[in-house]
């Protein structure tokens, strides 16, 4: 057993000739992930004889040292260290660059359930890539969104490189792959391993200015960047490369350790379960059988069969330009030795289904359904929420449900209470271990305890001042990054997720304006209101952009007018992140989750919200349902059509946005705003045109539909926020139902029904 202080001592003079007062916060830090890293050496492996690979594109794991040290239960001790000798482990956390590995929400899950599986004891790994530059880091020039390279991987990282290396076999070349391990510390538990490849002739001298490099060199740029930019040809071309670069590694990893534990490949699904996240791995189907059938000398119908019972897919996402479908002749170009099990996979199914094209893999129009290939030919198909997995099996996915009734399964995303309540809210967590023990760290649902005291006068007063001192600490955050000055006491009122349309930022930009407009008519709001923004958009997705473009052009007017800026401030946070998310979200006050119903699949933030005691104003959409059903009307805002009612304009085409601007003085003053004189003279014409064009055209997600509706839930919110009394109760009756929505529910569940690990 390392003793922490003597060898935090030790290290600090080794590593610089110093003791730890003498060190600097960037040395410190180092010596911190040293001192982490030999604590994490005394852990062990969960392994069994059965196992689970999760496979997913993305991994956004945010910084880990405080995470590894709250998982090692070292994190007191080595914060009174340093506390000792005069430093901070807040501001040694901050040289911590973070891995962006990820889009959103389904690399977060990803992470989450890496933390779960391996706290839950349970044996298996994750199989990803290990991208340079990640995602791209978000600035903004002339109240426009640019994109720049990401760099998060320095000398001394978490990265550990393997002696694991395969060769992976494209059309036009063969590349040597390694494979580096990040260790995912479960809490009082054990470890999993999260295998991310790479290649060995990557040249990070290819990006020239911002995001861009030549798409074509693939030995020098397959890892470079997370889902290069898509709109062209080459960008396509260079995903279907990185997908079959991780999906052939993983298969091979995979054979290979069965091969290591002496099983017989023809058992391969008794001791493997493999999670596709989403479609992006979906080639690991085809992938399998063809090693399998070609160099394992198994017959197709047993490497099929076997393959069959061994592959489990997660679909996030019903939106139907999110769904991948790759044309046959991009597959031909980048993977041919797949296109004859593709091409075999869908002449079974199109035999055995002549008169359902509906349930073909590949169309018409040569396009390989990914989602297609999971379903056919895996055990089990699930969606994240519940409504989200009616949506699929009534409607989206309606066909398949009747071929495969069993195979449809429902598992509501969930979120380790690690991160979004031990880590980022340490007084919350704090106070609840004094409120209502410890246990709720292992078992999520005695949260409950607390409604016990829910009329408890000082319990109440308490979780106001934890939400204010979080306030407080962002206010600061605020001024450094952004350099805003936010006034404490208005209420927080937040909206951070990737920018998309569904997800209707728009309409949350729209609300500012109503409000500002009232403002200046003399109609001012009893608190002051900040509302905040963190958001990336995809470079390819103009109206997205043009969002960005709104909201930066809404948060210099407001805040620059000294008749308005008392009483509404916009901030729109630059690169919104894991780090970001873990300030912004326990200082929340009122939680956007405002998509078009049916849109969301489930939404993960609106549980971190809950959790650190936010009241949400949403649709009845996602994971909002189950939130609705726990804590029941009294204690969320939920406003505008539900699901069946939008599932029906689209079947009947019948919405029609200009009626709604015709039909409302509030609606028409709001959406003219964005091309008035005063917007035109901060932000860009073109933008702002496109924007109002689009709003009055087409609004494909409708946000003119729902947007009276939400005013007025809007100010309800905000009227209600005056009365304390209420609003305490509220926050804790929040907290004390999101006991449901930990990641460790979430992953038991997928074990009970899907892995069946032991
Ligand atoms: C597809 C094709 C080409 C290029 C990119 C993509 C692509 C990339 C990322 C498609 C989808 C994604 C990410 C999707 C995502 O994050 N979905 C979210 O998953 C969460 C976890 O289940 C849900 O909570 C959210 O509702 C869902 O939007």
């Amino acid at each position: 057993m390392i003793k922490i202080e003597e060898h935090f001592d030790k290290l600090a003079r080794k590593l610089y000739g110093r003791p730890i007062n003498q060190c600097t916060t960037a040395e410190l830090y180092h010596v911190v992930l040293q001192l982490t890293k030999d604590l994490m050496e005394e852990k062990k492996y969960n392994d069994g004889d059965r196992k689970v690979y999760y496979i997913s594109a993305e991994f956004l794991i945010g910084k880990l040292l405080s995470n590894n040290l709250i998982n090692l239960g070292a994190y007191d001790e080595v914060e009174k260290i340093l506390k000792d000798n005069g430093k901070s482990l807040t501001e040694i956390e901050n040289e911590e660059p973070e891995p962006s590995l990820g889009n959103g929400g389904l690399g977060r899950l990803a992470a989450c359930f890496m933390d779960s599986i391996a706290t839950l004891g349970l044996p298996g790994a994750g199989i990803g890539l290990n991208y340079h530059y990640g995602l791209f880091h978000q600035v903004f020039k002339d109240y426009l969104q640019c994109a720049e390279k990401d760099t998060w991987i320095e000398k001394d990282s978490w990265l550990k490189k393997t002696d694991v290396t395969f060769d992976v076999k494209f059309g036009d070349r063969t590349v040597k792959s390694r494979m580096y391990d990040i260790d995912v510390v479960g809490y009082d538990s054990g470890m999993s391993p999260l295998h991310l490849f790479d290649i060995e002739t990557l040249d990070e001298s290819l990006v020239k200015d911002g995001i861009n490099f030549d798409k074509t060199a693939i030995d020098k740029n397959l890892t470079l960047f997370l889902y290069p930019d898509d709109s062209d040809e080459a960008g396509n071309l260079l995903r279907i490369y990185q997908q079959y670069f991780m999906v052939s590694n993983g298969a091979q990893l995979i054979i290979k350790e069965m091969k290591d534990k002496g099983f017989d490949l023809h058992e391969l699904d008794k001791h493997v379960a493999i999670q596709i996240n989403d479609t992006h791995p979906t080639m690991v189907i085809p992938e399998l059988i063809r090693i399998l059938t070609q160099e394992e000398e198994f017959t197709m119908d047993d490497a099929i069969a076997v393959v069959s019972k061994t592959c489990a897919y997660t679909n996030h996402t019903i939106l139907a330009e999110a769904l991948e479908k790759w044309p046959l002749a991009y597959l031909e170009k980048v993977v041919p030795v797949l296109v004859p099990i593709i091409k075999e996979l869908a002449n079974r199914i199109k035999k055995a289904h002549k008169d359902n094209s509906k349930v073909w893999i590949i169309d018409d129009e040569k396009r390989v359904h990914m989602a297609h290939i999971d379903i056919h030919y895996g055990y089990s198909v699930n969606g994240v929420a519940a409504i989200h997995t009616d949506i699929l099996k009534n409607t989206e996915l309606n066909c398949f449900y009747k071929l495969y009734p069993d195979k449809f399964n429902n598992k509501t995303n969930g979120i380790t209470f690690r991160r979004w309540l031990l880590e980022c809210n340490r007084p919350l967590a704090a106070f609840l271990d004094k409120t209502i023990g410890t246990s709720y760290r292992k078992n999520a649902d005695d949260l409950e305890k607390l409604l016990e005291q829910k009329d408890n006068k000082a319990v109440l007063d308490e979780i106001r001042a934890i939400k204010d001192q979080k306030k407080a600490e962002l206010v600061k955050v605020l001024k450094e990054r952004e350099g805003v000055d936010i006034d404490p006491n208005s209420i927080f009122d937040v909206q951070v997720k990737r920018l998309h349309e569904y997800k209707r930022q728009q309409m949350n930009a729209l609300y500012i304006i109503h409000k500002y407009l009232e403002i200046k008519a003399g109609k001012k709001p009893k608190r002051p209101i900040t509302c905040i923004f963190g958001a990336k958009a995809a470079p390819a997705y103009v109206i997205a952009r043009d969002i960005i473009h709104l909201l930066l052009v809404l948060q210099k007017i407001v805040n620059n007018d000294p008749e308005v800026s008392p009483y509404l401030k916009v901030v729109m946070v630059t690169n919104y992140n894991v780090d970001y998310a873990e300030k912004l979200i326990p200082a929340c006050d009122v939680s956007e989750q405002i998509s078009l119903a049916s849109k969301e699949a489930s939404g993960t933030s609106n549980m971190k919200f809950m959790l650190n005691g936010a009241v949400t104003l949403g649709t009845d959409d996602g994971a909002n349902v189950e939130i609705h059903e726990l804590v029941g009307d009294d204690n969320i805002y939920i406003f505008g059509v539900d699901s069946d009612t939008v599932i029906k304009h689209y079947e009947k085409a019948d919405y029609v946005s200009k009626d709604y601007y015709k039909k409302s003085k509030t609606i028409k003053e709001a959406v003219d705003f964005i091309i008035s004189k005063e917007a035109l003279a901060v932000g860009h014409k073109e933008n702002l045109e496109r924007l109002y064009n689009e709003l009055l055209n087409k609004d494909w997600f409708m946000t003119l539909l729902d947007l009276e509706d939400y005013i007025k839930a809007k100010d309800k919110i905000f009227a209600d926020f005056e009365d304390q009394d209420k609003w305490k109760k509220m926050m804790l009756i929040n907290i004390a139902h999101a006991g449901f929505f930990s990641s460790d529910r979430t992953i038991a569940e997928y074990n009970r029904d899907i892995w069946k690990l032991k």
